[in-house]
């Protein structure tokens, strides 16, 4: 009697695993040179209408951008559908070209006012049913073209689509010197060969372009905002030239970083202070020089006066005299000035937190209409998770651009999975209070409306290197997808922005869409339980930052030291930033202030960043803080080992390659995260002479054995 039941399920059970399994087979390995455009054959039919027979692609009009465009809707199309179309017009036949082009103006389309928009519609054209991919500029319809091989990928319902950029400047950075060290790059070697440039044309170059205008970026800044004169020199000119001249049809502009005393380094004047005027004319003449070579050149980014760079204070000068000296240089030729806000000074006591704004909100309305000041995330620096930075609605008169670190210098660098797009979209819908409710987000600072700026910009530190996936793994590339699509949208959301990078990158089965974007959209959050939980910050490794080191406190300057940040005691631990305390608070607009006052109605998330509170203070959870503590630390932990277990479930849906290199990267992130909990719990449990709480395990080693740890090979550190 048992036998046929026991039969019965055990066939049932086959059926089931069977078909999840089924792919694992057919997989061919792959190494994740493709990012999102991988274009595998679609393997079930696409029941929409807007199914391309591949037939035939038409393009109207003539120019690098279009033929960018048309490339990659023939490799699209042919490594989706198996098929190279033609190029006549025949039904079904895809039909690109910008809106003023004949003949497509008979077709009365309608496009937002946006140079960069696009639209997707079938149409009848010349008798024949196609569809059409259409902008007002040729970048318009290459992003357009981008949209609908996304579409076709993710096996959306394409239906009517009209798209803008809600930003106008979406723009990387690169940390990349000369000599193709990356300062927080954790991906290999910078992509720049500036050595063997302006003559090498590398093909990851026009492979770089092809990735970034997929997502909608159109700036990059080439070299490190720790940069050198040298790269303002007519040689290296040249090498940036070369690129620019690759990422051109895709609609991509060069910037460079500039170092402010060049003209004490190349010009060889005694001063670069900006109201000289000698000093105004060797740039003028400099950027004269760079719109010769680059005519389309985008402009400068600074880093100036912060951390030992040099910069107008040196002459007693603002930031406002020295960004607008660079702004009427390049002026005239189109260009812009992004001038960065993260400034901390180590002969101000004030609190590092509060320095950037009470630096830059007196300079508000000072600044040339070409510039755009920078601003990190947050007030300290990329930490796992920061509040949003007090500047953003600050300055209503002043143009500020988000500066969002996508390498992850704070949260394990390339090894961790953390999905950035979820810390990107916390920080975007911050409310800032300086506006209507719903309409006052930082997001809302960013894309103009708030306070009708009408330039705009949001800018990423890349992740970007030479490794042969791009950005040191699989999953760090969901980061690099992410902050373009923000970059376009600040709106939009992120865990709809990991499920395409999810389908784009793996499969479209549900069976791992589903799980794979919970994971994501988790996994920040997990680092920030593992690594700074409770609002901590800046409790990392002195230079490399990388690991635990709650403990330093002998730096020279106070901010650089674990301590100033957690203040932990034997009664207490945390950063007083109410009025009772460095008063911080008071630069947000009382709305957003009032969310974090009392530590009793702060979201616990952010408890330690504004309050410093007893040990015994009790949590929402009804525990002391202490116990607290612990357990968030070992919460942690724990959501990374349902991380690898979850991934290992996922097996049939990838490629053996990539899932064993994922594989491999969730093990060390267990033990790295178990190494965070045990050396910051050793640490604090000998600071604050409490026992640990049942269910936080005893560390592994002594809290001497953590002290003693070095990494003088990490990678990306500046130091080393
Ligand atoms: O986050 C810190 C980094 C530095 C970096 C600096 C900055 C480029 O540790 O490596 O320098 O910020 O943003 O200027």
């Amino acid at each position: 009697m048992l036998r046929p039941v026991l039969t019965r399920l055990l066939i049932s059970l086959m059926a089931c695993l069977l078909p999840a399994l089924a792919p694992a087979a057919t997989l061919a390995d792959e190494d994740g040179y493709d990012l999102w455009l991988r274009y595998i054959p679609l393997e079930q039919p696409l029941a929409d209408t807007y199914r391309p027979q591949a037939t035939a692609l038409v393009t109207y009009g003539d120019s690098p951008t279009l033929k960018a465009a048309s490339d990659e809707l023939h490799r699209g199309l042919k490594g989706l559908l198996g098929q190279t179309p033609a190029s006549t017009l025949t039904d079904g036949a895809i039909v690109i070209g910008t809106i003023a082009q004949a003949p497509i103006p008979t077709l009365n389309i309608t496009l937002p006012d946006n140079p960069e928009a696009y639209a997707i519609r079938k149409v009848t054209l010349n008798g024949k049913s196609v569809t059409l991919i259409t902008g007002h500029s040729d970048q318009g319809v290459l992003y357009g073209a981008f949209a609908y091989l996304k579409t076709l990928q993710t096996g959306a319902r394409l239906t009517d689509v009209t798209d803008a950029p809600r930003v106008k400047l979406r723009v990387l950075n690169h940390w990349d010197n000369l000599d193709g060290f990356v300062e927080r790059g954790y991906s290999g070697a910078s992509i720049w060969d500036w050595w063997r440039l302006p003559d090498l044309k590398d093909p990851r170059y026009t492979d770089y372009a092809r990735a970034n205008a997929s997502i909608g970026i159109n700036g990059t800044v080439l070299n490190n905002v720790n940069s050198k004169a040298d790269s303002l020199t007519l040689p290296y000119l040249h090498k940036a030239a070369a690129v620019a001249d690759i990422l051109r049809p895709y609609g991509i502009k060069v910037y460079l970083s500039a170092r402010f005393s060049a003209p004490i380094e190349l010009g060889g004047l005694p001063t670069s202070d900006p109201l000289d005027p000698a000093v105004q004319k060797w740039w003028q003449d400099k950027t004269a020089e760079i719109y010769a070579i680059i005519p389309d050149f985008g402009g400068f980014l600074v880093k100036a006066n912060s951390e030992g760079q040099p910069g107008p204070q040196d002459f007693g000068r603002t930031h406002a005299d020295g960004a607008n000296m660079l702004a009427a240089a390049l002026k005239s030729h189109g260009g812009i000035v992004m001038w960065r806000a993260f400034v901390y000074s180590h002969d101000n006591p004030a609190d590092r937190a509060k320095q950037a704004y009470d630096e830059f909100v007196p300079l508000d309305g000072t600044f040339a209409d070409n510039v755009l000041v920078q601003v990190k995330n947050g007030a300290i620096d990329f930490q796992p998770r920061e509040p949003f930075h007090p500047l953003f609605g600050a300055m209503p008169k002043t143009p500020l651009m988000m500066e969002f670190q996508i390498t992850k210098e704070y949260l394990g660098f390339a090894t961790h999975i953390a999905y950035m797009g979820e810390y990107f979209e916390e920080t975007l819908r911050a409310d800032t209070g300086h506006g209507k409710i719903g309409a006052a987000t930082v997001a809302h600072v960013l894309d103009g409306s708030l306070h009708g700026y009408t330039l705009t910009g949001i800018a990423g530190v890349a992740n970007i290197g030479t490794d042969r996936n791009w950005s040191g793994s699989d999953f760090e590339q969901a980061n690099w997808y992410a902050f373009g699509r923000l970059a376009w949208n600040p709106h939009d959301s992120a865990r709809a922005i990991a499920a395409d990078w999810a389908k784009l990158t793996f499969s479209r089965d549900d069976r791992f869409v589903t799980p794979v974007t919970d994971l994501l959209m988790s996994s920040r959050e997990t680092v920030a339980d593992y690594m700074t939980p409770l609002g901590l910050h800046h409790l990392m490794g002195t230079s490399h930052h990388y690991g635990p080191a709650p403990w330093i406190n002998d730096l020279p300057q106070p901010e650089w030291n674990p301590v100033y940040y957690h203040k932990a005691d034997r009664d207490g631990i945390g950063f007083d930033r109410t009025q009772t305390g460095s008063d911080a608070l008071s630069q947000y607009a009382p709305r957003a202030a009032a969310k974090w006052a009392n530590p009793k109605t702060t979201d616990e998330r952010y408890l330690l960043w504004f309050h410093h509170l007893s040990w015994d203070h009790k949590t929402r959870s009804g525990r002391p803080l202490w116990d607290e503590l612990a357990l968030t630390y070992t919460r942690g932990t724990s959501k990374v080992t349902d991380m690898r277990r979850t991934w290992d479930s996922l097996r049939p849906f990838v490629d053996a390659r990539r899932h064993q290199a994922v594989a491999q990267n969730l093990k060390i992130q267990e033990t790295e995260a178990v190494w965070w909990r045990d050396a910051s719990l050793a640490y604090f449990r000998s600071v604050s002479h409490r026992p640990l709480p049942a269910g936080a395990p005893e560390p592994a080693h002594s809290l001497e054995h953590y002290q003693s740890l070095r990494f003088p090979y990490a990678p990306g550190d500046p130091g080393r």
